[in-house]
């Protein structure tokens, strides 16, 4: 028996300021009919897919920040993805920035379904980066200063065949944002990211932006028994250079396709998500060999203590 969901991680070129959301959404429905044509049933779409990645910035007018917020969705101008993609029989995720009727600000994804209806949400809640203003750097890292943390921890969603979950770029450094899905019997993560190459307070690491990017998804994919499907902004947005390197890891770990550009590219793969059982049922059986009680440090406490404390 096998059950193939055909995915498309849509890895999209940069994004300048001047770009409108009409400009984008075109692009990101040539992506969608080159997924159609290849029969996925599923597009990936990055985080924060409709502008620049503004968190870059230190802004103080509000109007210019709301700017890059949607207080709907589908809106007007995101109307033609829902649209296209219903008339194609094709499901998508989307990243974007989620300003709600309350005035609540998230780093959002949807999943949405082959009837163009929205079916799951998920709002980051590792947000990089810092709140105040640091000039210093040469691209700050506002994410803490324009998003609250995400309110709806992370879940899974029965959808194409499967269960699937969605996390949100520096979710994938830890751990927990895997295994929290992992222990709802996951099968498939997509995940959207903007990573710059440059991290101004630890510039040692930069040589090593693709390979942390990869250690993190194949860890997780591996240790959880799931697919992963991780979708970058790639490119030189704004003078800012943002790793690419999207990826689908199947739950062996090992990466099946792989994108080569920084710039607008698809890669397709039919994941079969029956790969999952055979790690679900033996080396990561979870029922047979998580020891939860000792794990309570996990969720006591947030901050490493010293050695003995
Ligand atoms: N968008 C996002 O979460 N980017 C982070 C950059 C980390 S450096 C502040 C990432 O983990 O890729």
């Amino acid at each position: 028996m096998s059950r193939i969901v055909t995915v498309g991680a849509a890895q999209m070129g940069p994004i300048q300021r001047a770009h409108s959301r009409r400009e984008v959404v075109a692009r990101m429905v040539e992506l969608m009919r080159e997924a159609a044509s290849h029969r996925c049933d599923l597009v990936v779409f990055p985080e924060l897919t409709l502008t620049t990645f503004f968190p870059r910035w230190w802004m103080e007018d509000q109007a210019e920040i709301d700017a890059f917020f949607e207080r709907e969705m589908p809106s007007n101008e995101t109307a033609p993805l829902f649209t296209e993609a219903k008339r194609l029989g094709i499901g998508f995720s989307l990243g974007y920035a989620e300003l709600t009727p309350e005035g609540r600000r998230f780093n959002t994804a949807i999943l949405v379904n082959k009837s163009a209806e929205i079916g799951g949400k998920y709002r980051k809640i590792h947000l990089p980066g810092h709140a105040g203003h640091e000039p210093w750097r040469a691209f700050q890292h506002l994410e803490k200063r324009y998003f609250e943390v995400g309110d709806l921890s992370w879940g899974t969603w029965n959808a194409f065949g499967g269960a699937m979950g969605m996390m949100i770029c520096n979710d994938r450094r830890w751990p927990e944002s895997y295994r929290v899905m992992g222990l709802q019997s996951v099968e498939m993560i997509l995940l959207g990211y903007n990573t710059p190459r440059h991290n101004p307070p630890a510039p040692d690491h930069d040589r090593l932006s693709e390979f942390h990017n990869q250690l993190v998804m194949q860890a997780g994919a591996y240790q959880n028994g799931t697919w992963v499907v991780g979708v970058a902004k790639a490119g030189v947005e704004e003078g800012c250079e943002m790793i690419g390197g999207s990826s689908i890891i199947a739950p062996t770990g090992e990466v099946i396709g792989q994108a080569l550009t920084q710039d607008d590219e698809l890669v397709v793969a039919r994941c079969d998500l029956d790969l999952t059982k055979s790690y679900k049922a033996t080396t990561f059986n979870f029922d047979m060999h998580r020891q939860p009680d000792q794990y309570r440090r996990i969720v006591e406490q947030r901050g490493a203590v010293k050695a003995g404390g």
